[in-house]
């Protein structure tokens, strides 16, 4: 049996999008996010005690004219050595032999697959890691993936690979379709597992043996969202491989879409977004969440929010900045509301007002207070929807009465229920 960590595409200090408009302390959280992903990587293996850490390509972003990056990494490896926890890399797209133009020295126990396929040293008993690195950007030759040595006779056998698990010549989910194979070819190598890298999404190719993309362990822009980290693999041949997949990322992206129909200002719109934001950001777990939101719905707000965008965003940022801390980056706000019709709007402010008519009823056991504050909704609702629908077709008792309540909240449901099967074409998005 063997237990590992399974990684790839760091990117390690690439910048993620929209970090110019982060506030300066956010800034540097965005900017220090891939090496936190790698920090969290070094922990997790250490507290799982595994035998060795994989990382299937593209650790590096680009060359750089320092050794900051090349530095920073080799005393996070020494960290593993230290624990006694090997590592085993191959080199991507990204950071090809050739590109990168800096000779690198590597602690001990960190090995990196030559450019020809080869088999690493036999460190661990039973068990053989077979790779090869990028010598150049593009591999496109279908004979790279098939160059890898035959497996190793009643040992576990690892293929780490950078590919994009794909013959058929097209990007893969916006990679490059280098290093081309199908996963029926490496299904029948006759390898356990097959540890692959590029393509940034999280994905089980084949279930046994197991192929598979553990994803880049921190997402780097909106269109890498949701939880990113790494896989916990175990692997006890003939039984089935045990991956699990472990967050490492520090900033999660989301696209976050408020529905703002039932606002009806620009005020109660920025409430809607920071009430549905604030869900987001306590599922994050502690993590920045980078949000891009979306205000969609047809809302009587619809002229105002398009009106006065920049204090839109400005109004947004500081909300989150108060009210949910360090926990939310806005990315960007996206607006996508339709202006409401006299009509929509008449329906509207009666979904409102029926709303507000059935708190009304309820509220006999609230505070005075409370009582003349539900009122005071009511008697606006009313008055507003007098304005919009000026043919007189709704009449409204006295809100005093508790019957005359109930009456109004009746005809106020008939009427929305009416005109929602009128206007169904015009309400529906
Ligand atoms: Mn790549």
């Amino acid at each position: 049996m063997v237990r590992f960590l399974h990684a790839a595409d760091l990117h390690i200090d690439s910048p993620l999008s929209a970090c110019d408009q982060a506030a300066p302390r956010m800034a540097a959280r965005l900017r220090a996010a891939t090496r936190t992903a790698l920090d969290n990587l070094v922990t997790l293996a250490v507290d799982e005690q595994v035998e060795f850490v994989v990382i299937a390509g593209d650790l590096f972003d680009r060359d750089r004219d320092d050794f900051n990056t090349a530095r920073w990494l080799t005393a996070k490896f020494a960290e593993l050595g230290a624990a006694g926890i090997r590592v085993y890399l191959v080199r991507g797209n990204h950071d090809a032999m050739a590109k990168i133009s800096k000779v690198l020295t590597w602690p001990a126990n960190v090995y990196e697959f030559k450019t020809t396929a080869d088999t690493a040293p036999a460190f661990h008993e039973g068990v053989r890691l077979h790779g090869r690195s990028y010598k150049t950007g593009a591999v496109e030759d279908p004979e790279f993936a098939r160059s890898y040595p035959a497996p190793v006779a009643n040992c576990i056998n690892i293929g780490v690979l950078h590919t994009c698990a794909s013959d058929s010549g097209g990007k893969v989910g916006g990679h490059e379709p280098y290093a081309p194979c199908n996963v029926g070819e490496l299904a029948a190598k006759g390898y356990d597992y097959w540890a692959l890298g590029h393509v940034h999404t999280r994905a089980i190719l084949h279930p046994q043996p197991c192929i598979a993309f553990p994803g880049n362990p921190q997402g780097r822009h909106i269109n890498e969202p949701d939880a990113h980290g790494c896989l916990l693999v175990t692997l006890a041949p003939p039984d089935r491989a045990v991956c699990e997949f472990r967050a490492l990322d520090d900033v999660r992206w989301a696209k976050v879409n408020v529905d703002v129909s039932g606002c009806r200002t620009l005020g109660g719109a920025v409430d809607a977004a920071v009430a549905e934001v604030a869900q987001h950001a306590l599922r994050a777990d502690g993590r920045l969440l980078a949000v891009r939101l979306t205000l969609e719905g047809t809302t009587p707000a619809h002229a105002d929010l398009v009106a006065s965008k920049p204090q839109l965003l400005e109004e947004l940022r500081g909300r989150f900045q108060t009210s949910l801390e360090d926990q939310v980056h806005l990315e960007r706000a996206v607006l996508a509301t339709r202006q409401a019709t006299q009509q929509v709007r008449a329906l509207g402010t009666l979904r409102a007002y029926a709303t507000g008519a059935d708190r009304h009823a309820e509220s006999a056991a609230l505070e005075d207070a409370a009582l003349i504050a539900a009122k005071e909704r009511v008697q606006a609702a009313q008055n507003k929807v007098k304005a919009v629908v000026a043919d007189g077709a709704v009449e409204f008792p006295d809100l005093d009465e508790a019957a005359g309540r109930k009456v109004l909240l009746a005809a106020a449901r008939g009427w929305i229920d009416h005109e929602v099967a009128a206007t169904a074409g015009e309400v529906a998005p």
